[in-house]
């Protein structure tokens, strides 16, 4: 079997009368720079060889081609390097005289779908999935894959698969029309013998199949179903409704001029904002992984079974995601009565898990014999972790903590999810602050995707490592953050909200302010987002931590005003909004003459204010915090901040996140706005020293993190 590398990248081995072409780019085989054009001259010389009949493409290592090569194409949009498309290299495989077998296992994704759309057969491992994830981007298939896709599958599957950008897996993909042989075993193996069934048979060319298209007219209430779907459900972004349109270029044109009309429409929307921002994002999101003092080789904890303690709305959320993940909970509370109502909530909310089709019965009974409910902390002497969900009290938690230093075994690891208290406080109840740590669960914990993890002082590596490689298994993404006041995510959202209110007494509309912000792309409103998390909660924090607000700074009163009446929000039925028994909003006039009222006796002058304003207002609020905490070193990366505020806070993804925006935005625009904010509204307005020190001298966040990143200046998190 001589090999011939092609070039680091590609080789090729001759199996007797089969060649195979094998993709060696590690860690995922990316279509990089080097690899098209190896691949291709490997066909060239297989297509050359008499001796071969049929030729296998296939990937090293654990995936076949996972896409294009995302790093390449901010050096295309920022001129570093020329486009490439990779079209011809596609079509050359295509018209190979001898027949090409894909074989596929791991990841046929994005270009490596396309790819082995290009081959005459595909073949795949029933472990593998393919998928065109580009709209996730912010872009579009770009070589061919709108094309192909539905020659293959049909418009229907082919519209929903490049709009949303969801896998598939290979055994749908087979049943589609896709795959064309499952193969159990070796793949390699397999697909050699398929090639040598099909080899000398006529090789079918996907660009020259019209079977499963049909016609427009055929297909435009599909067409017109996905567009309505994806202006509701991927609101704002431009991606699905292009990938529409490429689609739909397939059942209008003949094949090339339909991969003109895709590659127009591809180079749109990679040179957009909103595909920069999702780039930044795919890279953050990998990036917030890393801790400069915690290498990837510390050693981690098992965590095999673990303990919540307090089975409240947050506990009994916590003990479904360990549940979800196949590890046995113990689920404490102080009674019979507390226990049975928490069970009860995680049997109701599984329930309706089940009757909106998202688990079956029989997970859903599998998950709940994971969970025992428990009275006594003697229980917890085998655990390997505890997640404390108590009510927000220090000396409360501190009790608790001293309890689970007596009753857990040395190394156990011991978790608070507190949103707001000191973790080095509640460390200090223990003798062994090494083992403790903030996980910062967001409500509903089995929904949110979001963990931040507080790293104390004393907090060890090998704990850190533990819980940032835990939120992976749990279907979590874990940010690092340090231990200030509200950690990062609830720090940043009180100058939020305080501005959100402070536009409502300063005349601005309730609906009109939640509307500006859910226009500019935010999954609701931030008053909406009061009534629904409660506005009790943060009146309790802001009575318990007056002592601290400065005299003469401006704070808003409207909330406070409102729980003084028993408006909490959604579960009192009223709040900012009035809610009906299925907790639809409706506007409440009572509460526009109320805050009228009150903002007279406070001489707050009224005016109108612009949906601009209210969304510079909430947002720079955001981003001057931001700035404060990584100035202040309370986050590691601008895009810590950024990966935070998607995941927990429902800030619209093709932003970028807040500190990204604020890039695109311009800082020296930002800074210029709260410069006049600082102006108008005062001390609380003040420009973080970071922002202004950036704005100034023409840097962006995004090279404040490069910058200290290359020179080896990112430190750890800090601890207040
Ligand atoms: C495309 O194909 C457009 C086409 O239409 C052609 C147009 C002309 N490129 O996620 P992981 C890196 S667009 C470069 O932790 P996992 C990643 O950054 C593309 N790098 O592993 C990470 O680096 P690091 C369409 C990539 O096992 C490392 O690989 N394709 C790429 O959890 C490991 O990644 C996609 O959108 C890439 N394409 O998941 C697929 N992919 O170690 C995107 C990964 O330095 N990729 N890296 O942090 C994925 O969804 C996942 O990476 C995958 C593996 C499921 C494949």
């Amino acid at each position: 079997m001589p090999t011939v590398p092609m070039n680091n990248l590609v080789k090729l081995t001759r199996h007797d009368d089969v060649a195979v072409i094998t993709i060696d780019n590690p860690p995922v085989n990316a279509l990089s720079p080097g690899v098209p054009e190896a691949v291709a001259a490997a066909m060239d010389e297989m297509n050359a060889d008499p001796a071969v009949t049929a030729a296998v493409v296939i990937g090293a290592g654990r995936t076949f081609v996972a896409g294009a090569d995302i790093k390449e194409f901010g050096k295309m949009t920022s001129g570093a390097s020329p486009r490439r498309t990779l079209l011809p290299f596609l079509l050359g495989v295509e018209d190979s005289r001898k027949p090409v077998v894909m074989a596929i296992h791991g990841t046929a994704f994005g270009g490596g779908l396309e790819l082995a759309m290009a081959g005459h057969y595909r073949v795949a491992s029933p472990s593998a999935q393919v998928g065109q994830p580009e709209v996730r981007l912010g872009i579009i298939p770009g070589a061919g894959g709108t094309q192909r896709l539905p020659r293959l599958v049909g418009v229907p599957k082919a519209v929903e698969m490049c709009a949303q950008g969801k896998p598939i897996s290979a055994p749908d993909a087979r049943a589609l029309g896709l795959i064309d042989r499952l193969i159990d075993g070796d793949l390699l193996s397999g697909a050699v013998a398929f090639a040598r069934e099909i080899a000398g048979q006529p090789a079918p060319k996907t660009r020259e199949r019209r079977e499963k298209l049909g016609t427009l007219v055929e297909n435009a209430e599909i067409l017109a179903a996905a567009r309505d779907s994806a202006g509701k459900k991927q609101r704002g972004m431009k991606a699905p409704l292009a990938a529409i349109d490429a689609v739909e270029a397939a059942l209008t044109m003949p094949f090339e001029e339909g991969c003109q009309a895709e590659q127009k429409l591809f180079t749109e929307c990679l040179f957009s904002d909103q595909s920069k921002a999702l780039i930044h994002i795919f890279f953050g999101e990998r990036e917030v992984a890393k801790i400069p003092d915690v290498p990837k080789e510390t050693l981690l904890i098992p965590v095999n079974r673990v303990a919540v303690v307090g089975s409240g709305t947050m506990g009994g959320g916590i003990a479904m995601v360990f549940a979800n993940a196949g590890i046995p909970v113990l689920l404490k509370d102080l009674d019979k009565a507390a226990l049975d109502l928490g069970m009860e909530k995680i049997r109701k909310n599984y329930a309706s898990s089940v009757q909106r089709g998202r688990f079956t019965q029989g997970f859903v009974d599998e998950r709940l014999k994971l969970i025992t409910p428990a009275f006594h902390y003697h229980a917890f002497s085998d655990v390997d972790m505890v997640v404390e969900a108590v009510f927000e009290g220090m000396a409360l938690k501190k009790s608790v903590f001293a309890d689970l230093d007596r009753a857990c075994k040395p190394g156990a690891i011991l978790a608070s999810n507190t949103s707001t208290l000191n973790i080095d406080e509640i460390a200090g109840a223990t003798s062994r602050p090494a083992a403790v740590i903030g996980t910062h669960f967001f409500s509903p914990a089995n929904v949110m995707r979001l963990l931040e993890i507080v790293r104390g002082k004393e907090s060890s590596k090998e704990v850190i490592a533990t819980c940032m490689q835990l939120s992976k298994r749990l279907g979590k993404i874990g940010v690092l953050v340090g231990n200030c006041r509200g950690f990062v995510g609830n720090r940043m959202f009180g100058p939020y909200r305080r501005e959100a209110q402070f536009l409502v007494e300063e005349g601005a509309d309730v609906e009109a302010v939640d509307q500006a912000l859910v226009e500019f792309g935010s999954a609701m409103g931030p008053l909406a987002t009061g009534d629904l998390a409660g506005l009790d909660v943060g009146w309790r924090i802001r009575k318990e931590y007056r002592h601290l607000e400065k005299p003469g700074v401006r704070q808003p009163f409207a909330e406070d005003r409102l729980c003084e009446l028993g408006r909490y929000g959604q579960k009192t039925l009223r709040g900012w909004y009035r809610y009906d028994e299925n907790r639809r909003a409706n506007l409440d006039p009572e509460v526009t003459v109320l805050v009228r009222n009150w903002s007279a006796e406070a001489e707050i002058a009224q005016r109108q204010i612009s949906a601009e304003e209210i969304v510079e207002r909430c947002i720079y609020a955001l981003v001057n915090e931001g700035a404060r905490i990584l100035g202040e070193g309370f986050a590691l990366r601008a895009v810590d901040i950024d990966i935070i505020y998607l995941n927990g806070y429902g800030f619209p993804a093709h932003r970028g996140g807040p500190m990204w925006h604020a890039d695109t935005v311009g800082l020296p625009k930002v800074y210029q706005r709260i410069c006049e904010f600082h102006h108008q509204h005062g001390e609380l307005w003040a420009p973080a020293p970071l922002l202004q020190r950036l704005a100034e001298s023409g840097k962006t966040f995004a090279e404040f993190d490069q910058e200290r990143s290359a020179a080896g200046l990112l430190e750890r998190v800090n601890s207040a």
